[in-house]
C-alpha cells in the first residue's frame, strides 16, 4: 500500500496568491480583542474584518460546542478543536477584494496557546494531541495561511478576568484566573520570548489600558498597519 504525501500535487497551497495583506489579532481571552476590530470598522471599504467565530461554536447545528467544552473538556476538548481548526481556515482562506483583511485570532493561537494548555491540564489525551498535531502538519504542508503582521493585544490576566467576569458570557462563568495564567505564558512564549515558529512582524500593544486611554495605542497600529500596506 502506497501512502500519500502531505503536500499539493502541483506544490502550490490552497489558497496560495489569492490573499491580501492579513493582520491576525492575538491575545488572552478578554483582551479586548472585538472592540479593536470594531475600531476598524470605519474602514469597511478597504477591510475585510473577520471575527472570531464563537456564535459557529456555539450552534453547531444546534449542539453548544463551546459550553460543552467548558462543561466536560475530557470529553468535548477534542471535538471542540477539531471544529475550531475548519472554521479558523475557513476565515484564513476566505475570498475578499479588500485591500486588507483582519482575522480576530488564527489557527496559530489555537495550536500554540489553547491546545497545548489542554494537552498540559490533560484535557486532552495524548493520542487527541497528536492527531491535531498531524493536522496542523497537513495543513502547514497544503494550505496556505497569509500573515503579515500580528497585532498581539497584551493583556495581564487579572486584568482579562476582570473584564470576562464583567461580560457575564455564560460558556466562561468557570473561567478560573489559573486557566487565564496558563494561556498567558503560552502567548507570552509564543509572540515574546520567540519560543515558536514566527510567521511575521508582532506588533505588542499594551491592552491594559482602559477605553478611554487606548485610543493611542489603536493609532499605533493603525500607522503600523497602513505603513506595511503602502510598503509592500
Ligand atoms: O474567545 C471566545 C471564547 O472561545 C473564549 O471562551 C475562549 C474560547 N476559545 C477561543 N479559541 C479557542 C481554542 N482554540 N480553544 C479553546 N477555547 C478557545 P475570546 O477570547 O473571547 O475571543
Amino acid at each position: 500500500m502506497s501512502t500519500a504525501k502531505g503536500s499539493a500535487s502541483n506544490g502550490r497551497k490552497f489558497a496560495e496568491g489569492t490573499q491580501p495583506f492579513t493582520v491576525l489579532i492575538e491575545g488572552n481571552i478578554g483582551s479586548g480583542k472585538t472592540t479593536f476590530l470594531n475600531h476598524f470598522q470605519k474602514y469597511d471599504k478597504d477591510v475585510c474584518l473577520i471575527t472570531e467565530p464563537v456564535e459557529k461554536w456555539r450552534n453547531v447545528n444546534g449542539v453548544n460546542l463551546l459550553e460543552k467544552m467548558y462543561k466536560e473538556p475530557k470529553k468535548w476538548a477534542m471535538p471542540f478543536q477539531s471544529y475550531v481548526t475548519l472554521t479558523m481556515l475557513q476565515a484564513h482562506t476566505a475570498a475578499t477584494d479588500k485591500k486588507l483583511k483582519i482575522i480576530e485570532r488564527s489557527i496559530y493561537s489555537s495550536r500554540y496557546c489553547f491546545v497545548e494548555n489542554m494537552y498540559r491540564n490533560g484535557s486532552l489525551e495524548l493520542g487527541m494531541y497528536n492527531t491535531l498535531q498531524e493536522w496542523y502538519k497537513f495543513i502547514a504542508e497544503s494550505i496556505h495561511v497569509q500573515a503579515d503582521l500580528i497585532i498581539y493585544l497584551r493583556t495581564s490576566p487579572e486584568v482579562a478576568h476582570e473584564r470576562i467576569r464583567q461580560r457575564a458570557r455564560s460558556e466562561e462563568s468557570c473561567v478560573p484566573l489559573k486557566y487565564l495564567q496558563e494561556l498567558h505564558e503560552l502567548h507570552e512564549d509564543w509572540l515574546i520570548h520567540q519560543r515558536r515558529p514566527q510567521q511575521c512582524k508582532v506588533l505588542v500593544l499594551n491592552a491594559d489600558l482602559n477605553l478611554e486611554n487606548i485610543g493611542s495605542e489603536y493609532q499605533r497600529s493603525e500607522t503600523s498597519i497602513f505603513d506595511a500596506i503602502s510598503g509592500a
